[in-house]
């Protein structure tokens, strides 16, 4: 049977009443009328404490919101995506990113074969590979040893190795360095590769299609700067790996079979840093702790799967972000690492994020009834603060927030993680309770100022608290944000794991392509032909 569109479910419209009680409910009223409400609205799982208090909700709101996500299904649904079922139906795939972290002795089917025999087979190849590129073992074609290794990915095949190796620099063998080439603007590659000698680089070649325009432009440059220093067909086996799915596309590149490493159609890219999308990834941070970032996801998996959703972080999450995005018209949502390690964390969920949840139409092919996934951005703290942060708090839009932070620092250095951590704490504060007029008059401030200087307050938060960065503590993370977008996806019924908006722009950029260097009649709307009339000039 077609489930009932979200609009039309009971659950939903007694949250849209609930909503009107709450106009003109302030924090501060809140927080002043349950002193305990700071310890009470929290939930702590896998090392992950979550503070959930400075929300725009009550004990009424998020009981409603739990029963929304009930009636989407959400129990079935988490046991059939761990089930191996189809979800992805518009491409009729499974969605199985949790095998990918699952232990050696578990089981998980795919069209009735356990597909973990061969995750930890992969796992176990790409383990081999990179501790021989670790030690040196791997030679480059003339003999010398890999000083630089360079991922060659766009979308899923980038922001996610790329995120995470950012996140774990900390971890990672300084004498080999890593640079990532995802933009077919060729001012990508010849920047990253500037400094490298090509006797002594790798490419990964990061394609779950191989087929992507831009991975395969960039590989081809890559294979003919290397070609051009070492002059041999045969340095291509010693300077060329691939991730991929497409066994005969990597073999026609002239890349050895042995020298790929694989992953499957059950693999979204979004989902995929912890596949052989990683591979770069633990070439970095070596087999142990790229294991350890896999516990991590697991952990976090069995959480989710597990936990009650009253105390299950994926679902808190995904439910306090519907309270925003569905019913109180909030436009976007903010991430903000307080660790400069994460400071590609904000681009990697976005795409996670708004490339999963950016659709308009629900699984049935219907237009969805209400909202859909919000507008995803962030920069790390305290760098926004002396940015954008002046619209989070005096500002006209609602911007939901998640505050990230850590206890401890990867490099301690006199007061200054203490300094990060006072940030941390103060901007959560400022944002809920803000400076009233009264406040700002008390300390002298003359009337004509006190508009400008007073902050409304009111502005909600999550905060999430580990103890440290390391790389189980980032796969926790990962799941978390990945399970969450899983949770919407269901209770707005949509696919979550297709991204077919972004098809158009590559057929058309195909069709365009060998017009720029013709001088053929052009068939475009006038704005169209117009612009690439003027730039064939341009160029010429
Ligand atoms: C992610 C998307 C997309 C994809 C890239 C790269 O979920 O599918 O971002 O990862 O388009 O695709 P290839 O890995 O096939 O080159």
């Amino acid at each position: 049977m077609t489930p009932p569109q979200p609009s039309e479910c009971p659950e939903r419209k007694a949250l849209s009443e609930h909503c009107k009680t709450l106009e003109g409910v302030e924090l501060r009223d809140l927080f002043r009328d349950d002193p305990t409400r700071g310890e009470r609205l929290a939930a702590e799982a896998c090392g992950l404490y979550l503070d959930y208090s400075k929300n725009l909700l009550t004990g009424e709101t998020l009981g409603l919101l739990l029963r929304l996500v009930e009636a989407s299904g959400l129990s079935a649904r988490i046991d059939a995506m761990f089930a191996g079922e189809k979800l992805n139906t518009s491409e009729n795939r499974s969605v199985l990113h949790v095998a990918l972290r699952a232990p050696r002795d578990a089981k998980l089917e795919v069209d009735g074969r356990d597909v973990v025999p061969e995750v930890h087979a992969v796992l176990d190849r790409m383990a081999d590979f990179c501790e021989r590129v670790r030690s040196g073992a791997w030679q480059g074609h003339t003999g010398r040893r890999i000083r630089n290794v360079v991922n060659i990915g766009i979308g899923g095949s980038d922001l996610g190795p790329m995120m995470a190796y950012e996140a774990l620099k900390h971890y990672s063998d300084r004498g080999l360095r890593f640079a990532f080439v995802s933009n077919v603007d060729a001012s990508d590659f010849a920047e990253s590769v500037r400094d490298f000698d090509p006797e002594e680089t790798l490419f990964i070649i990061c394609s779950k299609t191989f087929t992507t325009l831009e991975t395969l432009g960039n590989a081809r440059t890559a294979r003919a700067w290397c070609l051009a220093a070492l002059g041999d067909e045969a340095a291509v086996a010693k300077h060329f790996v691939a991730v991929s799915t497409n066994a005969e596309a990597v073999a026609a590149f002239g890349i050895e079979p042995a020298n790929r490493f694989g992953f499957w159609d059950w693999v979204g890219g979004r989902y995929s840093l912890d596949s052989a999308v990683g591979l770069v990834l633990m070439v970095a941070i070596g087999p142990d702790r790229f294991r350890e970032m896999l516990a991590g996801l697991r952990a976090m998996d069995e959480h989710f799967r597990t936990a009650p959703f009253e105390r299950n972080l994926p679902v808190l999450l995904a439910a306090i972000g519907l309270w925003y995005n569905d019913f109180m018209g909030a436009q976007s949502f903010a991430i903000l690492p307080y660790d400069q390690y994460l400071w590609r964390f904000s681009a990697y969920l976005q795409q996670l994020d708004m490339e999963s949840s950016g659709k308009r139409v629900d699984r049935e092919g219907r237009p969805v009834a209400g909202e859909t996934g919000p507008i995803v951005w962030g920069q790390p703290g305290t760098n926004g603060q002396h940015a954008f942060y002046q619209l989070l708090h005096q500002g006209t839009k609602l911007v939901p927030c998640d505050f990230i932070g850590f206890a401890r620092s990867l490099n301690p250095l006199g007061d200054h993680h203490d300094q990060l951590m006072a940030n941390f704490f103060a901007q959560t504060k400022a944002l809920a309770f803000g400076k009233t007029a009264e406040e700002v008059a008390a300390e002298g401030v003359p009337d004509s100022q006190q508009p400008h200087r007073s902050f409304p307050g009111n502005r909600p938060s999550n905060t999430l608290l580990a103890e440290r960065l390391d790389p189980a503590t980032l796969g926790k993370l990962v799941a978390l944000y990945e399970h969450k977008v899983f949770v919407q996806g269901t209770v707005w019924n949509i696919n979550s794991f297709d991204q077919w908006g972004v098809e158009l722009g590559k057929q058309l950029a195909d069709r365009i392509a060998p017009e720029l260097s013709s001088d053929a009649a052009l068939d475009h709307d006038s704005s169209t032909n117009t612009l690439i009339e003027r730039y064939r000039k341009l160029r010429a």
